[in-house]
């Protein structure tokens, strides 16, 4: 029987883990097993959805992660952009893109009241535009709060990433346009 064990370990591609968010349907870690991930309400799996032990005894590919989009646009002439919970600290796994959109022919001009990221690991980059080929006016982290930003065109992106791990209090950037 043990010889057997062995040999069933020999053919194992390992415990790839689950997704930060995610849900793993099958236990099976041994060659030609199939294992399937969702993520959880809200979340937006990136990757594979499934991923089978190949003979080599590596898996097809990693595991997928699951993210939280977040997504909206600002049309007022004045208004506040807050980080997800702030100030209670955005947490993990977030890709977020805010739009601000004036009037054609003004400026947007961004202040910053509280800036607080995980150093190194989650950003928040803004785009002079609304693409994300835009030019980029700058990319923030860590917790030096930015001076106050103005856009040349009309449109601004904020475009704000949280890796898988750790999270600071967030932002609060109040904008306004002329
Ligand atoms: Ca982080």
């Amino acid at each position: 029987m043990e010889l057997v064990a062995m040999e069933i370990e020999k053919e194992s591609c390992g415990d790839p883990g689950t997704p930060l968010y995610g849900i793993r349907e099958g236990d099976g870690f041994s060659n030609h097993d199939v294992l399937r991930f969702e993520c959880q309400f809200g979340f937006e799996l990136i990757g594979e959805k499934s991923i089978v032990c190949q003979e080599n005894n590596q898996w097809s590919a990693n595991i997928p992660i699951c993210i939280f989009p977040c997504l909206s646009n600002f049309t007022a002439p004045m208004g506040t952009v807050l980080s997800p919970d702030y100030p209670e600290g955005y947490g993990n796994n977030l890709n977020c893109i805010w739009t601000i959109i004036s009037d054609p022919g003004s400026r947007i001009h961004l202040s910053f009241n509280d800036f607080d990221l995980e150093s190194q690991f989650d950003f928040l980059a803004i785009k002079d535009g609304d693409s994300v080929d835009s030019p980029i006016l700058g990319t923030f982290t860590g917790a030096e709060v930015p001076s106050h930003l103005t856009s040349n065109s009309h449109i601004l992106r904020l475009e704000f990433q949280a890796d898988h791990s750790m999270s600071g209090r967030g932002f609060n950037i109040t904008y306004n346009s002329e």
